[in-house]
C-alpha cells in the first residue's frame, strides 16, 4: 500500500471519529481487493459491500436495480467503478440523510419544503 501524506492509517485511533475514517477506509479497501482492480469497486463488490455492511441502511441492496442505480449515481466519471472518492460520497450522502432523520426525530419540524409535500403533514392552524 503507497505511504500518503496522511498517517491516520499507521497509528492507533485516538479518537472515535479517527477510528471511523479508518473503518471506511479498511471497509472499502476489503471489498475493493476481491476482484478487477484493487482500488476500485466492481458492482459485484459494491453489491457485497452494500448487502455485507449498509444492509440495516440500503434494505434493498439485494434488488439487483437498486445495486444498478446506486451504481450510477455514484460513478461519476463512468468508468463502471466505485473507486474511494465516489464511495465516500455515498458515505457522506448516507451519514446527512442519518443526522437529517436525527435533526428531525426531537424538534418538530422546520419549515421547509423540497416541493413535494406529499408524504409529510404540516400541521396549520
Ligand atoms: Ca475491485
Ligand atoms: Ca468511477
Amino acid at each position: 500500500m503507497p505511504r500518503s501524506k496522511c498517517d491516520v492509517m499507521s497509528k492507533e485511533p485516538s479518537s472515535n471519529l479517527e477510528s471511523a475514517m479508518q473503518m471506511l477506509i479498511k471497509t472499502f479497501h476489503k471489498y475493493s481487493g476481491k476482484e478487477g482492480d484493487k482500488y476500485t469497486l466492481s458492482r459485484g463488490e459494491l453489491r457485497e459491500l452494500l448487502t455485507e455492511e449498509l444492509g440495516n441502511y440500503l434494505g434493498n441492496a439485494q434488488d439487483k436495480d437498486a445495486v444498478e442505480r446506486v451504481m450510477n449515481d455514484l460513478d461519476s466519471n463512468n468508468d463502471g467503478e466505485v473507486d474511494f472518492t465516489e464511495f465516500i460520497i455515498l458515505m457522506g450522502a448516507l451519514t446527512v440523510a442519518c443526522n437529517d432523520f436525527f435533526l428531525d426525530s426531537p424538534a418538530p419540524k422546520k419549515p421547509e419544503s423540497k416541493g413535494d409535500a406529499a408524504t409529510t403533514e404540516e400541521k396549520k392552524e
